[in-house]
Parts: structure tokens; C-alpha cells; sequence
């Protein structure tokens, strides 16, 4: 039988750790960056405009097809694009910052308004940098803490572990 195919978007603002958490957990990943040109470039120096994309093997029944979106803003109608038919979805931040923080909250706002009823869990990145408690975070986002995971997107294990985190969601969602 051929392996199942699962499509995983992966969201988040500015700097999350998107395109690396998409290069860490596939072998095949393209990505499109280009140079920063506004005052964010202070924070890094290169960021996604169109989209990340590699594939996973988890076993062999399953492949993870991954769709990285860009973070910037003025980028937003790509991840409604990018989502489409997507049976999941993982939302990275940089926990220790608050404004990231402030974005992830419309952001998941956004994706529930387009993708209502697709499982999803946020990412933490940076977790043990930040001044909240994850019951602090998962509250001032708006989401239930149980979706909440901690992730070091250049960690290989930390990205499978949320990969069938998710899995998990989409089996019982089914
Ligand atoms: N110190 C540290 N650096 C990290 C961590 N995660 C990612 N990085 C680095 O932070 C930078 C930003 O990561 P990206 O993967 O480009 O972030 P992104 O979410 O794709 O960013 P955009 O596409 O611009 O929205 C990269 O240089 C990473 O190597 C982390 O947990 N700790
Ligand atoms: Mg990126």
C-alpha cells in the first residue's frame, strides 16, 4: 500500500523559526528567502516570501508534505493559499518575545477564520527565554494550553515530536 500523504502548513510570525523547522525535518527542502529591506533586518537579514517546502517520512505509511509560509504580514494571502487542503497545521514563535507573542494571537485568529475545525498546535520556540508560563501564553494567545508544545525548530526531535503531535490531532479529528 502507498504511504499516506499528510499536508502540514507551518505559520507564524516574523523570525519564528519557520524555514528552519522545514529545512531540520525534511531532506528535500526549497525554500524562497530574499534580503530583508525594512527596520526587521536588525533581527535577521533574510526572510521568506513565498513559501518553505519539503516532505517528511515518518514511517512508511506515512509522508509529511510541509508548506512553510512567509512571516511578514504584507505576505498574508499566501497562508490562506498555502493551506488549502492542508490536513494540519503547526504555528511557530519566538515565546521570549512579546510582540511575537501579540502577532501569533491575530494569527491564529486568521487561521481559524480560514481553516475552522483543522487541528493545529503552537510551537514555542525560545521557551526557556520567556517571561510567561506556558498556561500565561497559551491564555494571552487564546488558545487552550494542551495546544501548546515546546519546540527548538533546529532540533531534529523536537520537530518529529510536534510533527506526530499533530498526527495524532488528525487521526482523531477523522
Ligand atoms: N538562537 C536561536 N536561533 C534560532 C532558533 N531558531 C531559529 N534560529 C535562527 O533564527 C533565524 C530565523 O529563523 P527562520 O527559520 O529564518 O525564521 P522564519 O520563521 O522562517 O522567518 P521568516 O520567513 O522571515 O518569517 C535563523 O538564523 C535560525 O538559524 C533558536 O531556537 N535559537
Ligand atoms: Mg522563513
Amino acid at each position: 500500500m502507498p504511504a499516506e500523504v499528510i499536508k502540514v502548513v507551518v505559520g507564524g510570525p516574523f523570525g519564528a523559526g519557520k524555514t528552519t523547522f522545514v529545512q531540520t525535518v525534511t531532506a528535500d527542502s526549497v525554500g524562497a528567502e530574499r534580503e530583508v529591506t525594512d527596520a526587521t533586518s536588525a533581527l535577521k537579514q533574510r526572510t521568506t516570501v513565498a513559501m518553505d517546502h519539503g516532505t517528511a517520512r515518518l514511517d512508511d505509511d506515512t509522508v509529511v508534505t510541509l508548506f512553510g509560509t512567509p512571516g511578514q504580514e504584507r505576505f498574508s494571502f499566501m497562508w490562506p493559499v498555502l493551506s488549502t487542503g492542508m490536513s494540519a497545521y503547526v504555528l511557530l514563535v519566538d515565546a521570549s518575545r512579546l510582540q511575537a507573542l501579540a502577532q501569533l494571537r491575530s494569527i491564529v485568529r486568521q487561521f481559524q477564520g480560514f481553516a475552522p475545525d483543522v487541528p493545529f498546535v503552537v510551537a514555542a520556540n525560545r521557551w526557556d527565554q520567556s517571561a510567561q508560563s506556558p498556561a500565561e501564553v497559551a491564555a494571552f494567545v487564546g488558545i487552550d494550553e494542551a495546544a501548546l508544545v515546546q519546540c527548538d525548530p533546529r532540533d531534529p526531535a523536537d520537530c518529529e515530536r510536534v510533527l506526530r503531535h499533530l498526527l495524532g490531532s488528525v487521526a482523531l479529528a477523522r
